[in-house]
């Protein structure tokens, strides 16, 4: 059986969904990242870097990095409909595709939420966000004109964890109105949010960001 740690607030949720589209048995463990259990010397031992996800193997390896244990998983599960196989005429742009976003898009996004560690004085917190939040959606506008080329997916007509990785990032642009420029991610969007097995992790994933919107209005967040 998986072991996964994550829980509220954290991008286990695109683990979970991995699960889900799998029908993957695993135990969820929640880690409170709001009061440092990420940063515990019991989790440190699971994941030294000290983040969420990690996820635990049923022959009891450590994995830790949220796009490679997804395509752990869906290629262990042979979930091809995820990832496309080695040797399959899609998997080149595919691994494109996943590593831009990990290496690009994520880094961005974790600026924005987390402004407030990348600068000396708090009151340029504001303005690291936006340079943060800018970087993020230049990296959109790349995605939006391969989409609205040759969408409605990454891949074009094929469906993949570039998508269902892509929709988890950009629900709390949606929410501000920021997708607004980009209707083609919007319609990327729409359409993996329709997902029958993945709607109560999208459901999850809006609650989530609610709350914790409260939360950093009282000032509240992760430090
Ligand atoms: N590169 C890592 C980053 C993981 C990460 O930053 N996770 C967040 C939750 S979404 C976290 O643990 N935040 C707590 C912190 O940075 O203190 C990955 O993609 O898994």
């Amino acid at each position: 059986m998986y072991i996964l740690y994550g829980g509220p607030f954290t991008r286990a949720l695109i683990t979970e969904m991995v699960m889900a589209e799998g029908d993957i048995a695993h135990e969820l463990r929640p880690v409170d990242i709001l009061n440092n259990g990420h940063r515990t010397p019991e989790f440190l031992k699971i994941n030294p870097a000290g983040w969420v996800p990690a996820l635990i193997t049923p022959e009891g390896d450590h994995l830790f990095e949220t796009p490679a244990i997804n395509l752990y998983l869906a290629e262990r599960h042979e979930l091809t409909h995820l990832a496309p196989a080695v040797g399959d005429p899609d998997r080149g742009m595919f691994l494109s595709g996943l590593f831009s976003l990990a290496d690009e898009l994520e880094p961005a996004m974790k600026r924005v939420f987390y402004a407030h560690r990348y600068v000396v004085r708090p009151e340029d917190t504001a303005a690291a966000k936006q340079l943060a939040l800018d970087a993020a959606l230049e990296r959109l506008q790349v995605i939006e004109e391969r989409l609205s080329k040759g969408g409605p997916y990454y891949l074009g007509e094929r469906f993949s964890l570039i998508d269902l990785t892509l929709s988890y990032w950009t629900g709390s642009l949606a929410s501000q109105g920021l997708l607004e420029p980009f209707p083609a991610i919007g319609a990327c969007t729409a359409l993996v949010r329709a997902r029958r097995k993945l709607q109560v992790h999208f459901a999850q994933l809006d609650e989530m960001r609610v709350k914790y919107a409260g939360l950093l209005a009282q000032d509240q967040g992760v430090k």
